[in-house]
């Protein structure tokens, strides 16, 4: 089967995606997702100036020799522009596959591991009394583990927080960052008092996730997670930022609250050591900017040799393309831990039809061919592109701080 054509939409349904379609001669198309958030037009650049013209008359079939094409190809390895394009055309050639053969692309990963998927959702409110109430609507809803994230008592805003209570949307359009001002010395000593207060309204056995967001330095992050252990977190996200892997160690020497990282990753090499080491519990690597479908089980196989579990990114930069891979990906590993998902607007959902449905706090992707979903060309071309960056933060002396 060879790749006859092949495009990148860029769309903004709500919010920017870029999408990659491969078509082939048997009038099979793919899709993957090529979303980097604040980035998006490099990627796009990336695919079409580069890698479609190396992809047209290309075996469609061959998954792994393309992604080693287009991985040592480049002698530029690694980078998250550089791998967000390799996932979209990795994804792509994984739903092709799939759709070819007639099955769900999990068939083809070894089959189903468990009947569905748990995930979490994002609770966050301007106060710890808004945060309880949101908590309480995810209950309604059916989720087992929820994210929390409040307002800090002397700030004007933080990360985490939404404009409504059941959506996160941190990017905004505009011509430049947002600013958001931070205070690790309020956070640290505000943040136990939010557990605190869910443990008491909700009891032991919901699952409460939390995201540090990288703000921490380690003995920071090991004094957070020392002081949340009685409230038993199912983990601590990105506690500090993950470039200096064994930042972890120090953090893992004084807490016994499980930790996970991995949103900003894009090889396995971001995850070796933390792996190996076993200074993680959580790998959160995801299906578009860490090498698609194909890299991502390599991480998965490593993290299970030594007790490490996935738990995938799923914000809502994340497209229903990369959400549908993931739960193929979730559905089939055996070392899965747990999936985020945020819903994406109503918008998003009309241009991408999917067919991964949600009940009671679990997750299944359905049992279409392939990856089960698809774009509304037609509908996308009405949503275009609007620049739109992440916030940047800083300190309230004004030194730049990581966001
Ligand atoms: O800040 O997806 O766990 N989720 C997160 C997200 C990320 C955004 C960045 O694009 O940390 O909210
Ligand atoms: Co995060």
């Amino acid at each position: 089967m060879k790749i006859t054509d092949a495009k990148v939409i860029v769309c903004s349904p709500g919010r920017n995606f870029v999408t990659l379609k491969i078509v082939t001669d048997e009038g099979i198309h793919g899709l993957g997702d090529a979303t980097l958030n604040g980035r998006e037009l490099a990627v796009a650049s990336y695919l079409t100036d580069h890698l479609i013209p190396l992809l047209i008359g290309r075996d469609a079939d061959r998954i792994e020799d393309t992604w080693q094409y287009l991985y040592k190809g480049a002698y530029w390895r690694r980078g998250p522009v550089t791998m967000s394009a390799i996932s979209a055309v990795d994804t792509a050639l994984w739903d092709i596959k799939a759709k070819s053969l007639g099955v769900p692309l999990y068939q083809l990963l070894g089959g189903a591991s468990r009947d569905s998927v748990l995930v979490y959702g994002h609770a966050s409110g301007a106060t710890i009394e808004d945060t309880v109430a949101a908590v309480a609507d995810y209950l309604k809803l059916g989720y087992k583990a929820i994210r929390a994230q409040s307002g800090i008592p002397g700030l004007a805003s933080t990360y985490g927080v939404g404009r409504g209570k059941m959506y996160y949307e941190p990017a905004e359009e505009g011509g430049a960052p947002v600013e958001n001002l931070w205070s690790t010395e309020k956070y640290l000593n505000f943040a136990p008092q939010l557990f605190a207060r869910l443990r008491k309204e909700f009891g032991e056995d919901i699952h409460l996730l939390h995201d540090a967001h990288h703000r921490l330095t380690p003995i920071e992050a090991a004094r957070l997670g020392k002081n949340l252990e009685p409230f038993h977190l199912f983990w601590l996200e990105d506690p500090v930022a993950g470039e200096l892997q064994e930042g972890f160690h120090l953090i893992r020497q004084h807490t016994t609250t499980p930790l996970a990282v991995g949103e900003v990753f894009d090889t396995i090499y971001d995850c070796q050591q933390l792996i190996q080491n076993q200074w993680i519990d959580y790998i959160r690597t995801t299906v578009v900017h860490a090498g698609g479908i194909t890299h991502l089980r390599k991480i998965a196989n490593l993290a299970e040799i030594y007790h490490v579990r996935t738990g995938c990114h799923g914000a809502t930069d994340l497209s229903p393309v990369c959400m549908a891979a993931a739960l193929h990906f979730d559905l089939s590993v055996h070392n899965f831990g747990i999936q985020e998902y945020m819903r994406h607007s109503d918008q998003t959902d009309q241009v991408f039809p999917h067919s991964y449905t949600f009940a009671e706090g679990f997750m299944h992707p359905g049992d279409a061919p392939g990856l089960g979903v698809d774009i509304n060309e037609a509908l996308a071309a009405k949503y275009p592109y609007r620049r739109a960056y992440l916030p940047i933060n800083r300190k309230l002396d004004g030194t730049m701080h990581s966001w």
